[in-house]
């Protein structure tokens, strides 16, 4: 049994998880709950996008065998009192600026594959501090559950596709694609030999400091397991930013491999 869990609004990006799933597995579940203790006071929990009837009827299409919709008493029931807190690599990025946040998540997730009991769980890149966490979670606390990770799917412009794209503005939609831009300058660096993890950083601050509408919460060079900050590029580094449209932030990622060894120092 193979399960996806979202919190709805489906999009490409969710849609291409549950291919994954579908191809491994002989039963799908996807689960759809916009998840109240993973968003902070002032976040968007209110007017995130609830597609249900949408959503329905393309898991249906793509051949899913059970969408689960819990409501939120369903997950949470006043004697509720169990959270699941994983420590060190919920501490940077992300987790800098969204305290509780992964605590919401990896709570929400414990309890859903308690309910779904699945072999496997998709992840997409998209998200590639959550899906390092919930690793973590499900090695630590033994669950069985196999965490398989779905690329990173984007828009014809290089925008990493969100329920939250559709916020932005035609302006800000048009200078997001800047955020990927500068991630794929970074990596062809890298490809041509840059190291320095300040260097590779400063062409994600370059592009997104060239659009009025943007402003860089974060960038940062770290191991892709352990989250910790890497100086060096001296071995395959996760690339992660968050950047501010007005008030909607957006995330992107990319991995970056050293560029191989020259011999002679040539
Ligand atoms: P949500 O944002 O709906 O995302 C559900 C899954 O889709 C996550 O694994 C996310 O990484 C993946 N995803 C989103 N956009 C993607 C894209 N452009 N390409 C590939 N994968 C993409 O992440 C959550 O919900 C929640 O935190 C959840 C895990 C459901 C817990 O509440």
């Amino acid at each position: 049994m193979g399960f996806v869990p979202t919190m709805g609004n489906l999009h490409r990006g969710h849609m291409s998880l549950v291919r994954l799933a579908t191809e491994r597995a002989d039963r799908t579940v996807v689960s759809i709950f916009v998840n109240p203790t993973q968003f902070g006071e002032g976040e968007d929990l209110d007017d995130y996008p609830r597609t249900p009837r949408k959503d329905l009827r393309k898991l249906q299409e793509a051949g899913v065998d059970a969408a689960f919709l819990p409501a939120p008493r369903e997950i949470y029931p006043d004697s509720f009192s169990t959270w699941v807190d994983v420590k060190g690599l919920t501490e940077g990025l992300c987790g800098r600026y969204r305290p509780g946040h992964f605590r919401g998540v990896t709570t929400v997730c414990a309890v859903l594959f308690g309910i779904v009991r699945p072999h496997f769980a998709v992840f997409g890149r998209k998200d590639a501090q959550q899906l390092a966490v919930i690793r973590r979670m499900t090695t630590d606390l033994r669950m069985g559950i196999e965490v398989v990770a779905g690329p990173l799917v984007r828009e014809p412009d290089g925008l990493a596709i969100s329920s939250r794209n559709g916020y932005l503005s035609p302006e800000q939609r048009r200078q997001a694609a800047a955020i990927s831009r500068g991630l794929r300058r970074a990596a062809e660096m890298a490809a041509a030999g840059s190291r320095d993890a300040a260097a590779l950083e400063g062409a994600v601050r370059e592009a997104v400091a060239g659009q009025d509408k943007l402003r860089l919460q974060y960038v940062s060079l770290v191991d892709p397991e352990t989250m910790e900050p890497m100086s060096m590029l001296d071995r395959t580094g996760l690339l992660a930013a968050a950047v501010y449209a007005g008030d909607t932030r957006l995330i992107d990622n990319v991995m970056i491999e050293p560029a191989p060894k020259r011999k002679n120092g040539r």
